[in-house]
């Protein structure tokens, strides 16, 4: 279907519009697609003077849609048509089922059901820019990428490009609340509004569905993991049937989270044993039920017997028994389980980072092949620095996802510039040394079990009802590199910065290199500045905002920084070599040896007398008071860094991020001076010579109370 002379029609639309560009409130995100430079433009419109799409699907209407905004926006005001005429080349999308893309003869065998080939191809004598998939998705994700070229200004000449994605599951958790608020949530209300669904559908539903697919996210488990039963009660279930057919053309799959307990909360058994035929049954119907209403539903999300949620345990049955029952009743639908290995008891004793490893490794092969174990990053709770879990590559019969936490709830909420695709990248690349895994955290997860496996990763959404979706501009970056790594788990965080920062701010070198640059910067910063050297879990209780080394009296042992952080007379740190708990026993050898020589985990694994020497020769004290103060320093620079950027950047989001920055200098120095203050009551020892002390006594710091921090 040929559809129209692009550039023409939307030149006449662009003639239309007002002059004055629109305020940038960051709701367009790095899809803002706003008009290319003059000079720069003649060439890409050379390029685009024709769209024409192969097919029709709301898939492929999605596309179409997409290329013509980007394109409008970016070639089509005041367009200079005198140079396309001259050289007139077509862009033509579609998959191999049409005649106009299987004449071409592309080599689409290998890209598999999502990935595309972008490529320039001679038809007639004429330059004709194709957008080839095995599907529909796949020619969207194409369409994405072929804007993106546009949006980094990189030339379209002789295109060659072929992409898939690495894992299959590229999920975005949401820990959404049926009454809007969000479990750690930082961006203001949930963006689902159920009150109204599914009779009101919020066009922000497509935006967000837009923005996914643009790179390459293909699933949303809509509800907190935390779950109530009523998420899966009729009307809730049309609700979020109502989303899924918003989202239905983007290729993004509805999951949803499930109560273990909800046979018996909401189904009226008297159990929710998952060996009862009762409870099993009752599951079974309820899959049948749902997939009457969303026929390509994703599957269920679980977190059991954890935090006190109901599980299998309850029964003194297994997470297999568990995640087996509902996996037996999605089967049939082609519906999934992931199950989280995020637990630790109440009644254990043990070191608690060691707890999810001791309870799932003697269950490996023993999980139904639809079954996914989901594994957060590393064995305590999204620190800003944790060596990597101990369960990947040593379940290798089980398949196993990455959990990671986009939303920035041990990082400074949504106020602090810390860039996560570093962390990422840093747990991706890690070597567990078990080569027969994979080695690596990336390519663990890319390999799965074995040809066709399941493969994954998921993302706890840092999205919300704020007009900029993620609470601050930065922010956004952490959903778009979610996205591009759960694609591709070996591409470089900092290539990732930098199609951000042009994509969402500015393409001038001069904007790219230092904002690429203090982004990557700003995860060693916010480490430096709350948890340097191996330090972990010295938050505030509860909210988790600010400093709380001193924090002693929650109920539970481990929800206690002294747990963590063991600081006394002695020295300070959490021994889990052989002689402590030896929760580095759980690595293989080697990675075991890497990580206990290793001074990015030093307090992780070690107990440190206050004076021993570390790697720079000062002692272990002197050592975290330069490091607290660095990590302020370096925010400082970070200030000053944008302050400079103000020539590329639209004067209200500039002010925002600016704003946001001086937020974050502040709370750095309360965090370096409350915890030099609680450290030195422990280490009794002077500041090194040059660094200030403290603005207030200890007793200050340990006052300050925030009843309502959000995201609690
Ligand atoms: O880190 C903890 C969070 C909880 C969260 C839990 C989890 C959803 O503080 O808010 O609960 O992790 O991952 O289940």
């Amino acid at each position: 279907m040929r559809l129209r002379f692009v550039l023409g029609a939307l030149a006449l639309l662009a003639a239309l519009a007002p002059a004055a560009a629109r305020a940038e409130d960051g709701y367009d995100l790095w899809l803002r697609y706003r008009p290319v430079e003059a000079l720069a433009r003649p060439a890409y419109q050379a390029h685009a003077t024709e769209l024409v799409v192969a097919g029709d699907s709301p898939t492929l209407r999605a596309a179409r849609d997409e290329l013509e905004r980007g394109l409008s926006g970016m070639l089509g005001a005041e367009a200079p048509l005198a140079a396309a005429v001259d050289r007139p080349g077509a862009i033509l999308l579609g998959t191999a089922a049409q005649p106009q893309i299987a004449g071409l003869g592309l080599p689409l065998a290998d890209l598999g059901p999502e990935g595309y080939l972008v490529r320039t191809v001679q038809v007639d004598g004429r330059a004709v820019t194709v957008v080839a998939a095995n599907s529909d998705v796949g020619v969207l994700y194409g369409a994405f990428r072929l804007l993106r070229l546009i949006q980094a200004r990189q030339p379209l000449d002789h295109l060659a490009i072929s992409d898939r994605p690495a894992l299959r599951l590229r999920v975005l958790d949401h820990w959404d609340n049926l009454d809007r608020t969000v479990e750690r949530g930082y961006a203001g209300a949930s963006i689902w509004d159920w009150w109204k669904l599914p009779d009101y559908r919020d066009p922000r539903y497509v935006d967000y569905a837009r923005a996914n697919a643009s790179v390459g996210i293909n699933g949303a488990v809509l509800n907190n993991v935390n779950a109530k039963p009523e998420s899966l009660t009729q009307p809730y279930l049309r609700k979020a049937a109502a989303i899924a057919d918003a989202l239905r053309p983007y290729g993004i799959k509805v999951y949803l989270s499930v109560r273990f307990a909800a046979p018996k909360e909401m189904g009226g058994l008297p159990t929710a044993d998952p060996l009862d035929p009762a409870v099993r049954a009752w599951w079974a119907g309820k899959a049948d039920e749902i997939y009457r209403l969303i026929p390509d539903f994703g599957g269920f999300l679980v977190k059991a017997n954890s935090e006190g949620q109901p599980g299998p345990q309850d029964y003194g049955r297994s997470h297999a028994d568990g995640a087996n029952m509902l996996a037996a009743a999605l089967q049939p639908h082609g519906g999934v389980v992931m199950w989280r290995a995020f637990v630790y008891s109440s009644e254990q004793p043990e070191d608690r980072v060691k707890q999810a490893y001791a309870e799932f490794t003697p269950l490996d092969g023993r999980f139904a092949p639809n079954v996914m174990l989901q594994v957060k990053n590393g064995p305590l709770d999204f620190q800003p620095r944790e060596p990597f879990h101990p369960l990947f590559g040593a379940m290798p019969k089980t398949p196993t996802m990455l959990e990671v936490q986009v939303t920035k709830e041990y990082l400074g909420f949504s106020t602090h510039l810390v860039y996560l695709g570093r962390l990422w990248e840093e747990v991706l690349k890690a070597d567990t040394h078990r080569p027969d895994a994979g080695s690596t955290v990336a390519r663990i997860l890319m390999r799965g079990t074995g040809p066709g496996a399941l493969t994954g990763m998921a993302g706890v959404a840092n999205i919300g009802a704020d007009r900029n979706w993620t609470g601050s501009h930065f922010d956004q970056a952490n959903w778009y590199a979610f996205g591009r790594l759960a694609w591709d788990p070996n591409q470089s965080s900092r290539a990732i910065a930098e199609d951000w920062a042009r994509l969402t701010f500015s393409n001038d070198p001069a904007f790219v290199a230092p904002v690429a640059d203090m982004m990557l910067r700003s995860r060693e910063a916010v480490v430096d500045y709350m948890t340097p050297l191996g330090l972990h879990h010295i938050m505030g209780e509860h909210h988790h905002y600010g400093p709380g080394p001193w924090v002693a009296d929650a109920p539970r042992a481990d929800w206690n920084s002294v747990y963590y952080h063991r600081a006394d007379a002695g020295g300070i740190g959490f021994d889990r070599t052989e002689d402590g708990s030896n929760a580095v026993g759980q690595y293989a050898e080697q990675a075991g040896a890497e990580l206990l020589d290793d001074e990015r985990y030093l307090l992780w694994f070690h107990h440190v007398p206050w004076d021993r020497k570390v790697r720079s020769g000062r002692t272990l004290w002197d050592e975290l008071v330069v490091r607290y103060s660095r990590g302020v320093d370096e925010v400082r620079q970070m200030r000053r860094t944008w302050d400079a950027m103000a020539p590329y950047v639209d004067p209200a989001r500039h002010a925002d991020v600016a704003a946001f920055l001086a937020i974050q200098e502040r709370e750095a120095q309360w965090w370096r001076d409350a915890c030099i203050a609680y450290f030195q009551s422990q280490s009794k020892r002077p500041l090194p010579a040059g660094y200030a002390p403290p603005a207030h006594p200890l007793e200050w710091y340990e006052a300050q109370k925030f009843p309502y921090a959000p995201g609690g």
